[in-house]
């Protein structure tokens, strides 16, 4: 590869495809009534790095009000830990779930 556009051909891109930064997707957490308020704690410090403070919090408001933004990140990165949510709820058998959304 050669050249700004990247594409090694010298001719340029069309505007939308030149330089493009990747999008980030929003992991949003969803509230139900069985997961227990630590499972969901222990989920956000372990799979999103969150401090035991935020996690609390952030695990709270989605308790108050159905859904909540965990955090925004690339697609591949959303992706997966929407993955390890979904598996490591599934083997402690709670219905934790999160959907991926476009920031
Ligand atoms: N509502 C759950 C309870 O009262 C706690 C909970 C919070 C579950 C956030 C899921 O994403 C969630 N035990």
């Amino acid at each position: 590869m050669s050249g700004i556009d990247g594409t090694g051909t010298g001719l340029s891109l069309e505007h939308e495809e030149r330089l493009k930064e990747p999008e980030d997707y929003r992991v949003v957490l969803l509230n139900d009534d069985y997961t227990t308020m630590d499972f969901v704690v222990a989920v956000l410090m372990t799979i999103f790095q969150k401090s035991q403070e935020d996690a609390a919090g952030i695990m709270r408001d989605v308790h108050r009000k159905g859904r909540g933004i965990v955090g925004s990140y690339p697609w591949d990165i959303a992706a997966t830990k929407a993955d390890q949510v979904h598996t490591m709820a599934r083997k402690h058998e709670y219905p934790l779930r999160c959907v991926v959304e476009k920031s």
